[in-house]
């Protein structure tokens, strides 16, 4: 069903997708099927005592997708998803796709703001959570956001239901219907695989971040694709370390891959070593994808750790910059090839090949999946930069949708007429062939991967009564690569604490790892010569003052 909103990619370009075999011309729910017929007795997915083969995997997206058909959910409806790494996340996933119900993925980490604004956003008509984690009660949470609702919403719970309106999720696993039948019910619900699969979230770089509509087609071939490039096989056992809502590893090449391909996911939990690594030894992963901050934890605690990481092949590390010399210690630590990865949730996907020389994975964030995949570097007044050169990679291709959802004006600005994406970044090709990441200019903060939008944090600084103007800027942080600092110019005479800005934050619902470790309290700010504030020079002002601290 077509969705108001989604930018298609032209008809032209479609058709020859289609015609040339990147694109595939079936529903991500018809594959799962495709799947279970290969590969039925072997095992799909593992997520601690639980062991769930291909075959039973589908029966349960099946029975899920049935219930969900009953609730009054269908092809073209919208849902939101905050589930921790486990197989009833991927159950669900699969049932919206059998179905043409597209998930929008949100993180664990997200509270009420993110969560409002998403479902007012996709117009969501069901929000799926954890009863609680780590100590937060999402289905309070969820209660209380469904209520506010205009249309009716549902919400389902993985865990303990503990209010009445809430609907069990595991409860919904089981079948009322004989499977061939059910089948039969599902295939004549089966979407255009030119639709919405999934969104996901991006970065976002003006007020509240966007979100991005991948369809079946495109998210279908971004997955297999990478998997060849990476070498995925019925051998793969690909362990989930990062939160399954993003897309390193939900498709790049992530879980959607290794079944694609045959393998087996393993679901983890958490990232830290203590609970990765025993796992990894019970389960013989061979590859994983983590960001920088969660792999020098690994390589801190593997040597002596006590477990036996052998059958690691591929360590995938990206979402942020990594540092050449960190990343020489990557590979002999962990006793496998590591995998520079340079991705986007807006589509392209960038990887060191496993048979680069080691000067190219270490220095490098490698190169394009596609053959169909275009990339331009251009300088500040778009003109293509001379060989070798800086400048703002701007990309196009069989899965770098051609906008984002619902938000024309911001897309006029970041896409171009032509269709390409400006993705903000400031890279360069290097003599081996691969791009190399210099830095960027779009306004956000990199926390150890997580794209934090500087307008969205000053939105609700610039709402305190003290403050009369913020910014936010991206300060060095040894742990997560940056840091969200705060600089405020106060109101005459108004005083302003670190901890009371830290405090508005969770009084509205603020994801956490969003909130200011600094604030600066400034007579001014820096401008550039068209009066805008120039974050640059604010920066360096105050890592200069900084050091003449220290
Ligand atoms: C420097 N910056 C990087 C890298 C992404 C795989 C891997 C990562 C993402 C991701 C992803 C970087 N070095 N190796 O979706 O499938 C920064 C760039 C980029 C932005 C995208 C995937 N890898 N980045 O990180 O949508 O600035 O995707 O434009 O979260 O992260 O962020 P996101």
């Amino acid at each position: 069903m077509h969705r108001d909103g989604v930018t298609p990619w032209p008809a032209e370009l479609a058709e020859k997708y289609l015609a040339e075999g990147y694109w595939r011309g079936r529903p991500l729910g018809h594959w799962m099927w495709t799947w279970a017929e290969r590969d039925g007795d072997r095992v799909a997915v593992v997520d601690g005592e639980v062991s769930i083969t291909y075959r039973q995997l589908a029966e349960y997206a099946d029975a899920l997708a049935d219930h969900l058909l009953d609730l009054g959910l269908h092809d073209g409806d919208n849902i939101l998803v905050q589930l921790p790494n486990t197989w009833e996340f991927l159950a669900l996933f699969l049932a919206c796709q059998r179905i043409g119900v597209a998930p929008v993925l949100a993180l664990l980490a997200h509270r009420e703001h993110e969560l409002r604004y998403l479902a007012d956003l996709a117009d969501v008509r069901a929000i799926v959570v954890p009863d609680q984690w780590h100590g937060f009660d999402h289905q309070r949470m969820a209660l209380d956001l469904a209520a506010t609702r205009p249309q009716r919403c549902e919400v389902l719970v993985l865990g303990e239901r503990h209010d009445d309106p809430a609907v069990d999720l595991r409860s919904l696993l089981e079948r009322w219907q004989d499977p061939a039948r059910l089948r039969s019910r599902l295939d004549a619900s089966a979407p255009d695989s030119g639709s919405v699969a999934l969104f996901l979230l991006s970065g976002g770089t003006t007020g509240t971040p966007k979100i991005i509509a991948r369809t079946h087609d495109d998210y279908e071939y971004n997955a297999r694709c990478s998997g060849e490039v990476c070498g995925f096989g019925p051998d793969t056992v690909y362990l989930v370390t990062l939160p399954v809502g993003h897309n390193f590893p939900l498709g790049s090449p992530g879980i959607l891959a290794t079944l694609i391909h045959g393998g087996r996911v393993v679901m983890l939990r958490s990232p830290k070593p203590e609970v990765a690594f025993p796992v990894i030894e019970r389960e013989r992963a061979t590859v994983t994808s983590l960001v920088p901050a969660i792999a020098y934890r690994w390589v801190e605690a593997a040597p002596g750790g006590g477990h036996d990481l052998s059958s690691l092949r591929l360590v995938q590390v990206g979402g942020s910059v990594l540092d050449p010399a960190f990343a020489a210690r990557i590979g002999p630590a962990l006793g496998a090839t590591l995998q520079q990865v340079y991705g986007m949730a807006e589509g392209l996907l960038n990887y060191t090949r496993p048979d680069d020389p080691v000067d190219a994975i270490v220095r490098t964030q490698g190169r394009p999946i596609s053959d169909a995949d275009e990339v331009l570097l251009v300088d500040e007044d778009g003109r293509p930069v001379p060989p070798g050169g800086t400048g703002e990679l701007l990309t196009r291709g069989p899965y770098t949708p051609r906008g984002y959802f619902r938000a024309p004006e911001h897309n006029a600005r970041a896409f171009t007429e032509d269709g390409w994406y400006r993705s903000g970044d400031l890279v360069r090709w290097d003599e081996t062939g691969n791009l190399v990441v210099e830095g960027r200019v779009k306004d956000l903060i990199n926390r150890g991967g997580e794209k934090i939008s500087a307008p969205e944090i000053e939105a609700v600084v610039e709402a305190l009564p003290q403050v009369r103007r913020a910014t936010a800027i991206a300060l060095p942080d040894p742990e997560y690569g940056e840091s969200v600092c705060v600089c405020v110019v106060p109101h005459t005479g108004a005083a302003l604490t670190l901890t009371q800005v830290r405090e508005e934050f969770t009084a509205r619902g603020v994801a956490k790892f969003k909130i200011p470790e600094r604030l600066e309290l400034l007579a001014d700010f820096p401008l550039t010569p068209v009066g805008k504030v120039d974050k640059k020079a604010l920066r360096q002002q105050i890592l200069t003052a900084a050091e003449g601290r220290a």
